[in-house]
């Protein structure tokens, strides 16, 4: 249904793609019951000779109904698309699962850096590695920690159907598992200023050799 979509990267893409298509068709379908709803009134009280136009002020049994029905019924697709969403808000951003490469992504005016763990294997040490591309081995759970270190931005990599704000002053953790090799695009998705329009950045996707050669390289 969604196939105009970038290429599913991360292993949990299938899920956010089929949240989305739910959301698409329950709104669908409450679109097209409110418009032939509203068609159906409209041509039930359209202008007809001797008939006069009335003031009804809505406040009987009848009237409180045709409120407070279709608000259930709007609360009713609420509760549908919360249920249909929970789980995947939960794999996503709430069940990390154990790293198998880590990385921290710095969001800045305007760029992104990214810091690997030196030879100890652990980030915040004297021997980490900073560089300007995100390198990452494919089919290994990735988890990152993102920071901003001025203003407001947003991780986006559409292909890991990944958004993530960064927030000054929070450490973020997140994670994603990339099951292709390629080249990918990571913009900034802060919609204020061209300035996070123009910190665009590359995420390259390889074996675990291919990151491990080209971090040794930096
Ligand atoms: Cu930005």
């Amino acid at each position: 249904m969604l196939h105009y979509l970038p290429i599913q990267l991360s292993t949990y893409a299938p899920d956010i793609d089929g949240v989305i298509t739910y959301i698409y068709v329950v709104c669908g379908a409450w679109f097209v019951a409110a418009l032939g709803i509203l068609l159906g009134f409209v041509w039930h009280s359209r202008r007809r000779p001797g008939v006069r136009a009335q003031w009804l002020p809505g406040d009987d049994r009848r009237g409180t109904a045709m409120i407070l029905v279709p608000v259930g019924a709007v609360l009713f697709c609420d509760f549908l698309i919360e249920q249909r969403a929970t789980p995947v808000w939960e794999k996503v951003k709430i069940d990390l699962p154990e790293a198998g490469f880590e990385v921290k992504i710095t969001a800045r005016q305007f760029a992104w850096v990214f810091t690997y763990p030196g030879a100890d294997g652990k980030l915040g040490t004297a021997d980490d590695i900073t560089a300007k591309e995100l390198h990452v081995p494919r089919q290994t759970p990735v988890r990152f920690s993102l920071e901003a270190a001025d203003v407001l931005h947003a991780f986006y990599v559409p292909e890991l159907r990944l958004k993530q704000d960064a927030v000054p002053g929070r450490a973020i953790e997140g994670w994603f598992d990339a099951i292709g090799d390629g080249t990918f695009e990571i913009g900034c998705a802060e919609i204020c200023g061209k300035g996070h329009t123009t910190m665009r950045a590359v995420m390259v996707v390889a074996s675990r050799e291919e990151v491990d050669a080209w971090l040794a390289q930096q």
